[in-house]
């Protein structure tokens, strides 16, 4: 009898880790590194998606692209989107000198995938030992342009390959409640966060819905500082660790 693969882990870095989000364009090659090691030295299998930082944020910002609304002008597109690009080769080069082997794609593929094409392909490169990269990107969806959050591409990810885990690595320990303190969990019915940062895609009240949607789905998430690699690596591997964990009964809907 053939066992099944596991299930693969999706994993966030989130912009805020990988970038320092103060200074235009700064690339944080150590942490992303140190998280590249994480990943691998847990042999777990695992699909990529990183946010846009101090590279892809101020450019949508300035061009006035976000995920709230689409803008049918192309301007501003193709320079955001170099910046994604460049902000991508960096991390796949991070994580290759980690003992990964990614493999980018961008996440347009995903989108209005019929027959299942892109689970498969993803199947396929996880079996043969890759680890899939992906990034929050620009997309045309029918009406104009739009900022496709990296979360949001978790979400798709998670459903597609029927994740157990996702693993979403932010700047802080996980979601903070108003003192600054830890949430430990958060289920359904999670009060609406004060404070959220304002990005092109909504900061942490668009992470915490997003994780939501992903729990609802019966995908466990939990929120770790990406600047903590043990605790990185211990959420990654599904035991206690520091951090936010969202889960809902299954079936529930986050609303
Ligand atoms: O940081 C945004 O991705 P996110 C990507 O995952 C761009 O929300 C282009 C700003």
């Amino acid at each position: 009898m053939s066992r099944r693969p596991p299930s693969p882990v999706v994993v966030k870095l989130g912009g805020s880790v990988i970038t320092d989000k103060k200074v235009s364009f700064s690339y944080r090659e150590e942490a992303v590194r140190a998280l590249g090691m994480a990943i691998a030295s847990s042999g777990l299998p695992v699909v990529v998606v990183h946010g846009g930082g101090s590279f892809g944020h101020p450019l949508a910002k300035r061009y006035g692209l976000s995920s709230r609304a689409s803008a049918a002008s192309a301007e501003g597109v193709s320079e955001t989107r170099e910046a994604m690009l460049r902000l991508d080769a960096m991390v796949s080069a991070s994580l290759t000198s980690a003992g990964l082997r990614p493999y980018t794609f961008s996440p347009f593929t995903l989108l209005d995938l019929e027959g299942g094409g892109g689970r498969s392909f993803l199947r396929r490169l996880i079996a043969a030992g890759a680890a899939p990269l992906t990034f929050g990107d620009v997309v045309h969806d029918g009406k104009g342009f739009r900022v496709l959050s990296g979360d949001t591409i978790c979400v798709e990810l998670s459903e597609m390959l029927g994740a157990e885990r996702c693993v979403m690595a932010l700047d802080v320990a996980g979601v903070l409640d108003d003192d600054g303190r830890v949430v430990e969990t958060l289920g359904e019915g999670a009060a609406p966060l004060p404070g959220s940062l304002a990005d092109a895609t909504g900061g942490i009240a668009f992470k915490v819905s997003e994780a939501l949607r992903m729990a609802a789905a019966g995908t466990e998430v939990r929120l770790v500082s990406g600047l903590a690699p043990g605790e990185f690596s211990k959420a990654l591997k599904g035991v206690e660790f520091h951090g936010t964990t969202v889960r809902v009964a299954r079936g529930v809907s986050s609303g």
